[in-house]
């Protein structure tokens, strides 16, 4: 009897669980592990040399050394990421600096971002998705410094997609007038990658 008591908690959940039911898109499973996805290997920037930068079709351009990046107020958030390798990990807790507060008093003069980083990967996403409370340049985890394999010193969030549009060691954002292919969109992702509507693909 005892034993039926014991929680499995999330591990292992598939989404017709009713513990997690509606909060599993289709195709996705819950696990309570953190996997580790790079395309390259992780890159070690120091804060003295790291910045933010909002650039291309944006005026002004700014930028944002890492300590005014530090002075800027910081939201804590509790949300769901889904990767499009299948696994969704759920109730996950962020700490960063949400979008919104970047873009104030910037007028922006397209309706797409670039995010840029560290390495070299880039991701393409529509501007509306990354404002109204939707985003965030997170730089910390679980109450902890974002480790460097997760995209520390600081990384995109943006759990409304899927995962690999949370560009990790993120550097900045370029606005465009034009929707430009990231890294993973020029190779066959698709273009918005709404979990949800299962768009992992092209043609999805
Ligand atoms: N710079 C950079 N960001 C990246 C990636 C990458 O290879 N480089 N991988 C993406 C993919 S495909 C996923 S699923 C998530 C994985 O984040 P994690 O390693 O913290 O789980 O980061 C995304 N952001
Ligand atoms: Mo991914």
């Amino acid at each position: 009897m005892a034993g039926s008591f014991i929680s499995r908690g999330f591990r292992g959940r598939r989404r017709e669980d009713p513990a997690v039911a509606g909060r599993v898109p289709p195709g996705q499973y819950v696990t309570p592990d953190f996997p580790v996805l790079s395309a390259g290997p992780t890159p070690h920037t120091s804060p003295r040399e790291w910045d933010f930068t909002l650039n291309g079709a944006v005026d002004p351009v700014r930028r944002w050394t890492w300590e005014e990046f530090r002075a800027l107020p910081r939201d804590t958030v509790t949300v769901d990421i889904h990767c499009v390798t299948k696994w969704s990990k759920l109730d996950t807790v962020w700490e960063g600096v949400s979008l919104d507060t970047l873009f104030a008093g910037i007028e922006p003069r397209g309706a797409f971002v670039t995010a840029f980083c560290d390495g070299g990967y880039t991701t393409n996403l529509p501007l509306r998705d990354v404002l109204d409370g939707q985003a965030w340049i997170a730089f910390a985890y679980g109450e902890e410094p974002l480790a460097a394999e997760h995209g520390g010193p600081a990384r995109l969030l943006v759990p409304h997609l899927y995962f690999w549009k949370s560009a990790k060691w993120v550097r900045g954002l370029t606005v465009t007038e034009r929707d430009r292919p990231g890294f993973w969109e020029s190779l066959g992702y698709h273009d918005y990658g709404d979990p949800w509507r299962e768009q992992r693909y092209q043609g999805d």
